[in-house]
């Protein structure tokens, strides 16, 4: 069997880990997740917007990258665009000639922060969108703004919400980024390179599996986008750190324990995580919200920002163990205590680790399917000083185990109930 092997840019945008959404735009001023595309454009003045300060908090966060909503399903651009009068330069906003893709794009570029821009192909403004052919020409030329206007793209979000039924030349549209940002990542959509983790609660299940032939489409059909062969395609987790994706009065941001059981189980099994923040309508981000992401990266801080790091080495095979099988020897320097590991494997050749087994003092600690870029296990406190692994997989390499003491044994929960909202949102 092929393994798939992943692109340099791939294994670089995995090691990014987390990344921060942020949907702003004309909903943000009328209370709504989804508008359709005639909310007046002179509602839109983020008069206190400082694209220096989103990027700082982004990175004292811990992210690595940001994806900003250019165009929402609305259509209304965040960008000075060629292509419509539904933008900014249609806003009081200073005077008509704020361009807060502008803003954003220099802060990163600055400031050391890898910059996607999420572009809706459903536009429900544009009178276009009914004629395919003239949609797709649009739509590319509001794409070619945005790749050849702010310097290096990492990520381009194609969100599939409200295209059911539309034909898009995907073609033709992909050849735009082969063109101008052949590094960018592609979200699901068109010719991707990363996909969707299939939720809009940030959760991912055991095993991750890098190399699929489908992905789901979007939270509102159960439509799956099926390949003709099998692609390396990491999933991105996304999920709201309050219930909607724009900013509203009466909503607030989730519990510091619901936010780290996300980490958990997004991060913690091999996915990115992509969580929103979304601003005001002075166009900062709420204080409630950078609140809890400082407490949330405090805690991951305090977890683990100070790995004991085990040395691995690979074993003789025991006679009867099936094909696929390696034992692992992980030693750390001295007896700890730890309660928690991270593992990881290299992904250079591919994805390899099926299944992994952890054992200590004779004992099974822990045990499960991927491991990936990153794998959290979490156990009863104990104390040791060598740990037995046996993973299965053809030729992986584990190239990575780290104990943790966090004084927690299980995972953090998430509330039972919990479920982003999956009903068309009104408008
Ligand atoms: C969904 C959209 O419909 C929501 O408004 C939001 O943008 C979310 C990230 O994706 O499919």
């Amino acid at each position: 069997m092929t393994i798939i092997h992943p692109t340099p840019q791939q294994l670089e945008w995995q090691n990014r880990g987390i990344g921060v959404f942020v949907h702003f735009g004309l909903n943000t001023y009328f209370g709504k997740e989804w508008s359709n595309g005639t909310l007046p454009a002179s509602a839109f003045n983020p008069v206190d917007f400082d694209a220096a300060e989103w990027v700082r908090s982004i990175l004292s966060w811990g992210a690595n990258y940001v994806v900003v909503t250019a165009k929402h399903h609305d259509g209304f651009c965040l960008w000075q665009t060629d292509t419509t009068d539904y933008s900014v330069a249609n806003s009081p906003w200073k005077d008509g000639r704020g361009d807060i893709i502008a803003e954003v794009a220099e802060e990163c570029h600055k400031q050391g922060l890898g910059l996607g821009l999420y572009l809706s192909p459903w536009d429900r403004n544009t009178p276009l969108y009914s004629d395919n052919k003239a949609y797709d020409d649009f739509y590319i030329a509001q794409l070619t703004e945005l790749c050849t206007r702010y310097g290096p793209l990492m990520e381009l979000w194609f969100d599939g919400a409200g295209s059911e039924g539309h034909e898009y030349n995907w073609p033709r549209i992909m050849s735009v980024i082969d063109e101008h940002q052949p590094h960018a990542m592609v979200f699901n959509m068109g010719k991707p390179t990363i996909r969707w983790a299939g939720n809009e609660n940030g959760l991912a299940e055991d095993p991750v599996e890098y190399v699929v032939n489908h992905t789901k489409m979007s939270n509102y059909t159960v439509v799956l986008s099926e390949f003709a062969e099998n692609l390396y395609l990491p999933p991105e987790c996304n999920v709201s750190i309050r219930r909607g994706w724009f900013w509203h009065p009466d909503d607030a941001p989730k519990t510091l324990e619901h936010l780290l059981g996300v980490y958990y189980r997004s991060v913690g099994l091999g996915c990115n995580l992509l969580i929103n923040l979304p601003p005001m309508q002075n166009g900062q981000f709420d204080p409630a919200d950078t609140q809890r992401m400082d407490e949330w990266r405090a805690e991951l801080d305090r977890r683990f920002a100070h790995p004991l790091v085990a040395t691995v080495t690979v074993q003789e095979s025991l006679p009867g163990d099936a094909p696929g099988t390696t034992r692992w020897v992980a030693r750390f320097p001295e007896e700890v205590l730890i309660d928690h590991l991270r593992l990881a494997e290299s992904l250079e050749q591919g994805q390899r680790i099926a299944e992994h087994r952890v054992y200590a003092n004779s004992a099974l600690l822990c045990a499960g399917g991927s491991v990936g870029v990153s794998r959290l296990q979490v156990f009863e406190r104990q104390k040791l000083r060598e740990l037995s692994i046996v993973t299965a997989g053809e030729s992986p390499q584990l190239v990575s185990v780290e104990g943790f003491l966090t004084g927690h044994s299980e995972l953090p929960s998430i509330p039972e109930d919990y479920q982003a909202p999956t009903d068309y949102p009104v408008d």
